[in-house]
């Protein structure tokens, strides 16, 4: 019985390590004053991104990639937390998606590369 633990202890350790090998990337992007705090997110294909969107402005935003399927309604405030792992290289565009917004320069690109 003892020896089982020791083993389950071992695979857990190891799991974990493996864990810490494939190093998870983090991005985070504010929305201020009706704008984003940045115009382009680089993140690497295949690789994991955690995704942090915060709103700081007292009113509703949203933060919209439709190429992933990301339609997060951001009330004031509010912060939205969500992990991607784009495969494939390219260009996506991400917008607030309320009305009004993407037109007022609330745009910006997320570029995957390589
Ligand atoms: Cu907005």
């Amino acid at each position: 019985m003892k020896r089982l633990s020791w083993i389950v202890l071992l695979l857990t350790t190891s799991m974990l390590l493996v864990g810490c090998g494939s190093r998870e990337a983090s991005v985070t992007i504010t929305m201020e004053n009706m704008a984003f705090d940045k115009a382009e997110l680089r993140v690497k294909a295949g690789q994991s991104v955690a995704l942090r969107v915060v709103n700081r402005d007292g009113y509703a935003h949203a933060f919209d990639i439709d190429a992933f399927d990301i339609h997060a309604p951001l009330p004031a405030k509010a912060t939205f937390d969500a992990t991607i792992t784009p495969h494939q290289p390219g260009r996506y565009r991400f917008y607030c998606g309320t009305p009004g917004h993407e037109a007022a320069g609330m745009v910006g690109v997320l570029v995957v590369e390589p």
